[in-house]
């Protein structure tokens, strides 16, 4: 494990854990904008862990459920949270929404809420970076639900025909909305299948989010240098698909154990054993992170709505001339027979 120190990585998860413990709050209180929220709760040691082998200048895209990938990234959750409440203050001035957030000055490309969209975007990333000479990566998570979609594949197929500095991360969480993956998928050995594109492709177990750090690390690092490739972090949702879902498809005895594969607690308890931090200094710091992001929902709610002059405001590139009404195309386009 390179990058990072096993408190420095859980602190990133608690952050994240308590962060979508809050997002939670946000949509109960009425106060979040839109009626979906994916809460990532279980999958912490895939974006931090991951994220954790990023450097600055490489670029992403995410899934619907990507906010603990951003938040690993170095999002501010104030910024974040004003966002999912549909606020000005908001990193898209509250115009994206929980699925739809993005910042090109932390390289994320957008998260996408059509499964496997945000994936193709991470090749052109790529192409891009290596006409640069940047030394860029460009990573797309992505749930195991985008690996029934054709195009993952054209995009696997594109990175490795071009040796393209590009990564996919898939978030194998079992489920895709309610249908558990071996119902939908015949061999669920998925990194078999970008092996077969020609990829560098692994499979790593989530509970120790340090095994997720030295598998990302050395796949992120043969992508810099041209061997593009996969990784699939096993793990599991711990609850439904989204906040509205009880996930009644789910027998509660499957729930219990999967919940016992908690990366959060995982990493907190070998912390303790190895004497690296005491349990009172790991309740100091839950504590400090669930004020900062009980601070969030403040932010939050203080913020002011956007204002309607501002609808098509960042929608259009302002250097672009004004699109031509469609009305006015179309009453062109039929005068001239
Ligand atoms: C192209 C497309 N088909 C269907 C949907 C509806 N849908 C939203 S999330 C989802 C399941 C995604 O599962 P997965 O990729 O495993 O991500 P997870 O929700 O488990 O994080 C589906 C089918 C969609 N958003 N886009
Ligand atoms: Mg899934």
């Amino acid at each position: 494990m390179k990058n990072s120190t096993l408190p420095q990585l859980y602190e990133e998860m608690r952050r994240v854990r308590t962060f979508e413990e809050r997002v939670g709050e946000l949509f109960v209180r009425g106060q979040s904008a839109g009626s979906m929220l994916h809460l990532s709760i279980g999958e912490e040691s895939a974006a931090v862990g991951v994220c954790a082998a990023m450097r600055e200048g490489d670029t992403f895209t995410t899934h619907h459920r990507g906010h603990g990938i951003f938040l690993a990234r170095g999002a501010d959750p104030n910024r974040m949270m004003a966002e999912i409440a549909g606020k000005d203050s908001g990193y898209c001035h509250g115009k994206g929404g929980s699925m739809h957030i993005a910042d090109m000055g932390l390289g994320h490309l957008g998260a996408n809420a059509i499964v496997g969209g945000g994936i193709p975007a991470v090749v052109g990333a790529g192409l891009s970076a290596r006409h640069a000479q940047s030394g860029a990566v460009s990573v797309a998570f992505f749930g195991d639900g985008a690996t029934g979609q054709g195009i993952l594949y054209e995009s696997m197929n594109m990175a490795a025909l071009w040796k393209l500095p590009v990564m996919f991360v898939c978030i194998n969480n079992q489920y895709g909305m309610g249908t558990r993956i071996d119902q939908a998928t015949a061999n669920p050995n998925l990194h078999e299948r970008a092996a077969a594109f020609g990829l560098a492709a692994r499979t790593v177990d989530g509970l120790n989010v340090e095994d997720v750090v030295d598998a990302a690390v050395e796949l992120m690092e043969g992508a810099r240098a041209g061997t593009p490739a996969f990784l699939a972090v096993d793990c599991y949702r711990f609850y439904g698909h989204a906040r509205k879902d009880k996930s009644p498809y789910r027998a509660e005895a499957e729930e219990e154990e999967g919940r016992k594969k908690d990366p959060v607690l995982h990493a907190r308890a070998r912390l303790v054993e190895s004497g690296l931090m005491s349990e009172a200094d790991a309740d100091a710091l839950d504590a400090r992170v669930a004020a900062e992001m009980d601070d969030s929902i403040g932010y939050a709610v203080a913020g002011e709505e956007p204002q309607m002059a501002s609808m098509f405001r960042d929608v259009y590139d302002p250097t672009e001339p004004e699109p031509e009404p469609v009305r006015t195309r179309l009453d062109r386009v039929l005068a001239q027979g």
